[in-house]
């Protein structure tokens, strides 16, 4: 059984989110801003229903899905788009396609020991971001 991605998790590091916003089309106001932060991930189940959080100094993030149902996701406070989402378990991957604007995009999540890991894709632009849970919280 793979082990579960819930609980509250701490970035340790952050390869080419620059790009990865680069390819959203972020300013580079923006992109300066959000380079700095150390974002925190807070996942919980309930029942079928997931709901993840990215939570920083700046904005929050928040999305609820049930898995293999497609969702309208709105990035609000991100690159502001519209988009359909589906995530689904690729093996021990929890990965989301997005469809819309912007071609190739989505994400998986995994966890390996006591690091959650999280590629984020767009256009051709990988993000590597690892998190270490958060035993205190
Ligand atoms: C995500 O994670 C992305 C969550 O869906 C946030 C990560 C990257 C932000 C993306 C683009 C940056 C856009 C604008 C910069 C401004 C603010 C940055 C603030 C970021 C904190 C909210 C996948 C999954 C859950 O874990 O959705």
């Amino acid at each position: 059984m793979p082990t579960s991605v819930c609980g509250t998790w701490d970035m340790i590091s952050n390869v080419n989110f620059d790009g990865y916003m680069k390819a959203l089309g972020i300013s580079v106001h923006l992109r300066k801003i959000a380079l700095r932060l150390k974002l925190k991930k807070v996942i919980e189940q309930q029942g079928d229903q997931y709901i993840v959080k990215t939570v920083s100094t700046f904005r929050n993030y928040t999305i609820s899905f049930k898995i293999g149902h497609e969702f309208e996701e709105f990035t609000k406070g991100l690159d502001n788009r519209h988009i359909k989402s589906t995530v689904t378990w690729q093996g021990n991957k929890l990965t989301c396609e997005q469809t819309g604007e912007k071609k190739n995009r989505g994400w998986a999540h995994w966890v390996e020991g006591d690091k959650l890991h999280l590629e984020l894709y767009c256009d051709g632009q990988i993000c590597k971001q690892v998190f270490k849970k958060n035993v205190n919280e």
